[in-house]
C-alpha cells in the first residue's frame, strides 16, 4: 500500500473531552497513522439526538499505509480503548468517535464503510474544522471545495472554538 493522505474527524461528548481527543490522536500515531495537521478543537451543538451533552470535535490530516479497511479497524480499536461500547443509540453520546472523512480522493462504498463520509458535507461540526486546515480541498464526488459547501449551509447548529481550561 502506498502512502495515502487521509482526513479524520474526532468527537467526544463524555469524560474529559479535551484529554480524550489528545489521547485519541496520540494512539492513532502509535497505530500506523502519521498526523500532519490538526484543526483547533471546537465545541459543537449535538446533531441528530439533541438531548445529549455538547461535543468537542477536531479534524486531523494524516498519512498512512493502512488500507481503508485497516484504517476503519484501527479507528474502532482506538474508540474501544476509551471505553466506547456499542450502545445501540445511533448518533448518541460517546467518549470517543473517530470517523473517516477522506482517504486520498477515493470514492468507495461497501456494507461497512462509505468514503467520503456520507454526511460530512452537511455537518458544520465537520466542515468548520476541515476548512480551517484544508480551505481549498475539493470533494472527490463533485469537485466542489469544502469552503464553498460550508458557505452554502444555513447557520444551523453552533460551532465555536474551545481551548482547554489551562490554556484559556
Ligand atoms: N456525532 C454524532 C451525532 N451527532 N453532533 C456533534 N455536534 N458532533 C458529533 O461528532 C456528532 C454529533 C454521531 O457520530
Ligand atoms: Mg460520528
Ligand atoms: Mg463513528
Amino acid at each position: 500500500m502506498s502512502e495515502m493522505t487521509i482526513f479524520l474527524c474526532l468527537g467526544s461528548n463524555l469524560g474529559d473531552r479535551h484529554e480524550v481527543l489528545a489521547e485519541g490522536i496520540a494512539e492513532l500515531e502509535r497505530s500506523g497513522v502519521t498526523i500532519e495537521a490538526r484543526s483547533s478543537v471546537y465545541e459543537t451543538e449535538p446533531v441528530g439526538v439533541e438531548d445529549q451533552p455538547w461535543y468537542l470535535n477536531q479534524v486531523v490530516r494524516g498519512t498512512t499505509r493502512l488500507t481503508p479497511d485497516e484504517l476503519l479497524k484501527t479507528c474502532k480499536r482506538v474508540e474501544g480503548l476509551f471505553g466506547r461500547e456499542p450502545t445501540g443509540v445511533r448518533f448518541g453520546p460517546r467518549t470517543l468517535d473517530i470517523d473517516i472523512l477522506l482517504y486520498g480522493d477515493r470514492v468507495l462504498t461497501d456494507d461497512r464503510l462509505t468514503i467520503p463520509h456520507p454526511r460530512m458535507h452537511e455537518r458544520r461540526f465537520v466542515l468548520v474544522p476541515l476548512v480551517e486546515i484544508a480551505p481549498r480541498l475539493a470533494d472527490p464526488r463533485n469537485g466542489m471545495d469544502y469552503t464553498q459547501m460550508l458557505e452554502r449551509l444555513d447557520e444551523g447548529k453552533k460551532v465555536t472554538r474551545s481551548l482547554p481550561k489551562n490554556e484559556s
